[in-house]
Formats: C-alpha cells, sequence, structure tokens
C-alpha cells in the first residue's frame, strides 16, 4: 500500500557516501521498472503519458550512468555562430577546432587525453577508425577542417564524431571536451533538420554534462529555450556567456536578474567569459589577461566536474531531480471530477521497491519523495 503523508518539508542533502556507481545503475534500474510497471498499470492516459515521459528520462539517465562509469564527456552546446569553438580554443591553449563567423562546426569533436597529438575518426555505419598522427596544432586544426568540409561525411560514408588526443593537463583526468554543431546551423548541401538530429543523437547517446553557451548581445531566445528542456535541462548546470568582454558587474548582474527566473528551481552557475580574449591570452601567455577574460574560473569550474565524487554526486542528483518532479506531477494531478490521484504506485511494484534492501542515503531520499504526498497547495 502506498503510504501518505501532507509533509512538504525541504528535501533532505542527497547522500552518495556508501554509493559506487554499479549500486546507482541497480538502483536506477529497480526506479525503472517501478516507474514502467506503474506506466502500464495505470487506467487514466494523463497519468500513463507522464510516467511514460520519467521512463524515458530514466533511460536516458541509466545510459548516463553506464556511461559515466566509463567516461565523462562535457558538451559545449548552443546556437550556431555564438563562439563555442573558440572558447573551446580559449580553453585548450591552441586554435584546435575550426571556427568562423557562419555555420562551422559541423560534426560533434571530442578533446581527450593523449600522449601526443592525434585525430580519430568514427563513422556512423563502419567499423574502421582511422587515425593520424600531427607534430603541431595547427595540422590538427587543419585535418579538423577538412573533415568538416565535407559536412559530416567523407566518402567513407557519414562521420558519427571525431575525436582528437592532446597532452593537455585540463583533460588529464580523464574528461571529455566535445565541441557541437551549432543548434539551427542553416543546413548546406543536407535534409534540413539533419545535422541537429546529429546533435540530439549525440546529447543523448554520449553526453552526461552540457555547457550551454550563449551570446552576451543575443541573450537567450525562446528556441534556445525550447531546445535546452527537451535536449539538455536535466544536464546542464552551467550557462556560459561569451561576447562579454565590455561587461562590467551590473551589466552581468542585470543579465542574471532578467533570466534566472526562467531556469525554474534549477539555476545553473552562471560564467561571463570572453572567449576570443581568453585565447589572445593564451597567445600572450597572459595570466592576467586569461583570469579576466573568465577562462580561469571556467578551467576551475572543469577541474572540478572531473572530480568522480562530484560526477557520482551529480549523477544522484539528477535521479534525486526526476523523481522530485514526476512526485510534484502525481500530487498536483485531478480527473474529470476534480479527484486527486489516491494511488501513485502499482501495490506489487511498490512493495518491491520498498523491500529493496539497501540502507543508502539515496534509496531514503528517493522514497522520501516517491511517497504519496501534498505538494500542491489547497
Ligand atoms: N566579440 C567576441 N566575438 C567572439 C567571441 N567568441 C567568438 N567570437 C566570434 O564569433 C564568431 C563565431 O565563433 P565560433 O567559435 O566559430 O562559433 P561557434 O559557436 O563554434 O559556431 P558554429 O560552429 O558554427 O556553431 C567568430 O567570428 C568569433 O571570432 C567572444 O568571446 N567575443
Ligand atoms: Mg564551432
Amino acid at each position: 500500500m502506498t503510504p501518505t503523508a501532507d509533509d512538504a518539508s525541504p528535501p533532505a542533502a542527497t547522500g552518495t557516501m556508501d554509493m559506487d556507481w554499479a549500486g546507482l545503475l541497480s538502483l536506477t534500474n529497480e526506479l525503472l521498472m517501478l516507474v514502467h510497471e506503474t506506466e502500464l498499470y495505470h487506467k487514466c492516459r494523463r497519468v500513463a503519458s507522464a510516467l511514460g515521459d520519467a521512463r524515458r528520462s530514466l533511460v536516458a539517465i541509466r545510459r548516463r550512468i553506464e556511461q559515466s562509469g566509463r567516461r565523462d564527456v562535457v558538451a559545449v552546446v548552443g546556437l550556431t555562430n555564438v563562439g563555442k569553438s573558440t572558447l573551446l580554443n580559449a580553453l585548450l591553449g591552441e586554435e584546435f577546432a575550426p571556427r568562423r563567423n557562419r555555420p562551422c562546426t559541423s560534426i560533434p569533436i571530442e578533446f581527450c587525453h593523449g600522449p601526443s597529438l592525434g585525430v580519430t575518426v568514427y563513422y556512423e555505419e563502419r567499423l574502421e577508425r582511422p587515425t593520424w598522427r600531427f607534430d603541431t596544432p595547427r595540422e590538427v586544426h587543419g585535418c579538423l577542417e577538412r573533415l568538416g568540409e565535407g559536412e559530416g561525411g567523407t566518402a567513407r560514408g557519414a562521420i558519427r564524431r571525431i575525436e582528437v588526443t592532446l597532452p593537455s593537463p585540463l583533460l588529464a583526468g580523464g574528461l571529455v571536451i566535445a565541441d557541437t554543431p551549432g543548434f539551427g546551423a542553416g543546413q548546406v548541401g543536407e535534409a534540413a533538420g539533419s545535422h541537429e538530429a546529429a546533435l540530439r543523437g549525440y546529447l543523448e547517446r554520449d553526453v552526461t554534462r552540457v555547457f550551454w553557451v550563449v551570446l552576451a548581445d543575443q541573450g537567450i531566445g525562446r528556441r534556445e529555450v525550447e531546445f535546452r528542456d527537451q535536449f539538455f535541462a536535466r544536464v546542464c548546470d552551467d550557462l556560459v556567456i561569451t561576447g562579454c568582454e565590455d561587461w562590467d558587474v551590473d551589466d552581468r548582474a542585470r543579465f542574471r536578474a532578467r533570466y534566472a527566473d526562467s531556469f525554474g528551481h534549477r539555476v545553473p552557475a552562471f560564467h561571463f567569459v570572453s572567449g576570443l580574449q581568453g585565447l589572445d591570452a593564451r597567445r600572450n601567455a597572459d595570466e592576467r589577461a586569461l583570469e579576466d577574460a573568465g577562462i580561469v574560473e571556467l578551467e576551475r569550474r572543469i577541474r572540478d566536474l572531473a572530480n568522480p565524487e562530484d560526477r557520482l554526486r551529480s549523477a544522484s542528483e539528477e535521479l534525486v531531480r526526476l523523481t522530485e518532479d514526476l512526485a510534484y506531477w502525481l500530487s498536483g494531478y485531478h480527473d474529470d471530477r476534480s479527484r486527486p490521484l489516491t494511488l501513485w504506485w502499482r501495490p506489487d511494484s511498490w512493495s518491491r521497491w520498498l523491500a529493496i534492501d539497501r540502507p543508502a542515503p539515496l534509496k531514503q531520499s528517493l522514497d522520501r519523495r516517491l511517497v504519496r504526498r501534498r505538494l500542491h497547495p489547497g
């Protein structure tokens, strides 16, 4: 039987102390089973549809957990031409990623640590993975430009992603940073929307976190918000505002005040940077200018993300947030006769979930959210 309570007290912190990746994966699988079985159990179409939504999110979370144990991919994502590649170059310290003043990056490019400079291409439908070795960043840049000019494909077929290895201290902890095609890019020689479809697929399949890049002068438009909500809201805790070279403290505060509300209960960290100035500062080895361009602070954040404990905590929080959203939806549901949902979970599935003998704080934290409660006023 589903216990009830009217307790809407704020959630306690999520504990991950006694949890590892395998434990988190197994708990996610259990939760997925509870949600899926309940989805099939409820007769009401709206309830089943909300549970179906939760199930799809859980599948995506599970995929990321499975992957996080192996590699953590932080993707730099945003509209086309907002300065993603420039920012990446500023972070990596060299002009690796092609950048120009028109739609440019056409394939996800992953940068990861390696002893020497190299480029490997992964195809959509071929097993071979050709690799080239290089001596200078300039040669890497040239190779990426040539691959990009094929608009995501070569004589060997469509490219799924490109991997660049480099001996960057920033990536030494195993973190992968990815440059991505801009969403909303003009389609060149391809079916409309295929760039975007490739980007969506990549975000769903390969990415564990998103750094969302917007341009200072453009702000955040409706289309960007829609794309974020649909494809990466759950994995985005960082908003990077680039092109901020002339912005003072008041400009930053105004931007924050204007957009913070649009994030609901999950406001990301705002990073105000100038990729262009950062790149110049790198070229001139000017540490002070690099700091002023906001790149040093962003590097610090990226290093923190590479910490295994933080990664595990963040994945657990994602699970907690999803249960919170689902609980909020279920508690606000009323049928055609204004009756609330008296039974949230399929009873035998709920009993099985409760019987899971894992004293982890995370399990308790999820339990507290999944218990039927009144979270909506009245
Ligand atoms: N003023 C200013 N211009 C910038 C900054 N970052 C990038 N730009 C310029 O914006 C243009 C686009 O930069 P890219 O880095 O190629 O943009 P992108 O988001 O990677 O573009 P796509 O790959 O096509 O999606 C270039 O002309 C850059 O010089 C910045 O911080 N300040
Ligand atoms: Mg680019």
